[in-house]
């Protein structure tokens, strides 16, 4: 770790497939910041089994996100990759500020709450104290910057919050994180129901992109997005949700600002606006797809890279841990 650099730490749930809305609300943003930031990424399992999910399918979600980290174009020499389940100081750490964080606070995270309204047979203690964890992610290494998207600024928040707490009762022990939210693409919109968030849970669906979906499908879901009665492509992300989504989208995939966007199209109907959008993001991540089918075949580099990213991240969180565990009075750890 370079010590004149700050510090970023951010992770993806393996509890679906990587999405676009992911890739522009998150990992586009870790890519820029890789050469400015010490820079941790991590594949946070234990949060995906907040939602019950299928042992064979998690583990092979794991690796494959590992994988397309690498295709986005995360540099595994810069950057330390690994796997949350693999540094225990994550779990240990979550105990511990789990006794500084307020049944109230955690009450009114908007997460918990849609994700308690989605999942009403199993909501589950690990889905209300899914925050501490998240706060432990971040604090673990002293971080002061989160690249997310603007649906995660409330959890980035509470890290802050219990960050401030703990340090007021025990003196300075944490970094207080803040947030990096893209301006352009910080919450990317279903292509079928664009007053709602792109997201995993409908992966299977037209409304939502994944990065290894094939050509065809891409442009399937685009030539069926959702736009409204008017034929005029402006932006106006209140009345015509569904076109300013899709400029967004195309704005990230070609780098044109909206007023070039608006002048490409004028006079066009929305048919070729969403042809060209569709070709846009299949150029975005073909190559991504295609690095990332090629990585998949190499297992044992998947597996040295995590294991490496593991040991790294393992050394930095076990100072703070040790801090931590000091400053709350237990008795120093006996070395095995
Ligand atoms: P789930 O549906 O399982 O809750 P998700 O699709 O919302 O998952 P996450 O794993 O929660 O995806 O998010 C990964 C990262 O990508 C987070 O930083 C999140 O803010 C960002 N992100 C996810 N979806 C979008 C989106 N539609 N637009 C912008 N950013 C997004
Ligand atoms: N809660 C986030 C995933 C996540 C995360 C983190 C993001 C877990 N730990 C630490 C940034 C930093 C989500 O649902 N997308």
């Amino acid at each position: 770790m370079d010590t004149q650099k700050k510090t970023i730490f951010s992770g993806i749930k393996p509890s679906g497939d990587l999405t676009l809305g992911s890739y522009i609300g998150a990992i586009k943003n870790w890519v820029n910041l890789q050469e400015e930031y010490n820079c941790l990424y991590c594949i946070v399992d234990m949060h995906a089994i907040t939602v019950r999910q299928e042992p064979a399918l998690l583990r092979k979600r794991s690796l494959a996100q590992l994988a397309q980290y690498v295709a986005c174009g995360i540099d595994p020499d810069k950057n330390i990759l690994y796997i949350q389940s693999h540094v225990p100081a994550h779990a240990e750490l979550s105990w511990v500020l789990g006794c500084y964080t307020m049944f109230g606070e955690l009450s009114r995270m908007t997460q918990f709450k849609d994700k308690a309204a989605k999942n009403e047979d199993n909501i589950n203690a690990g889905l209300f104290t899914y925050p501490v964890l998240m706060a432990s992610d971040i604090l673990l290494y002293q971080t002061h910057l989160v690249p997310v998207g603007e649906d995660q600024k409330q959890h980035v928040e509470i890290a802050r919050d219990i960050a401030k707490r703990f340090n007021g009762v025990y003196s300075e022990t944490f970094i207080l994180p803040e947030p990096f939210i893209p301006k352009t693409g910080a919450r990317i919109m279903s292509l079928q129901e664009p007053e709602n968030k792109m997201s995993k849970s409908e992966m299977d669906s037209d409304g939502c992109i994944c990065l290894l979906d094939e050509p065809d499908t891409i442009m399937r879901a685009f030539r069926k997005a959702v736009t409204d009665s008017e034929t005029c492509v402006r932006f106006d992300s209140e009345n015509k949700k569904g076109i300013s989504n899709l400029m967004t989208i195309y704005s990230v995939a070609t780098g044109k600002n909206f007023e070039e966007i608006e002048n490409e199209f004028d006079g066009c109907g929305y048919g070729d606006f969403k042809l060209a959008v569709g070709e846009s993001v299949v150029e975005l991540l073909r190559p991504i797809r295609e690095k990332t089918q090629d990585l998949l075949k190499n297992k044992d580099y998947l597996e040295q890279l995590y294991t490496e990213g593991a040991m790294k991240a393992s050394r930095i969180a076990s100072k703070t841990l040790d801090k931590v565990y000091r400053k709350v009075g237990f008795v120093k750890k006996p070395r095995f």
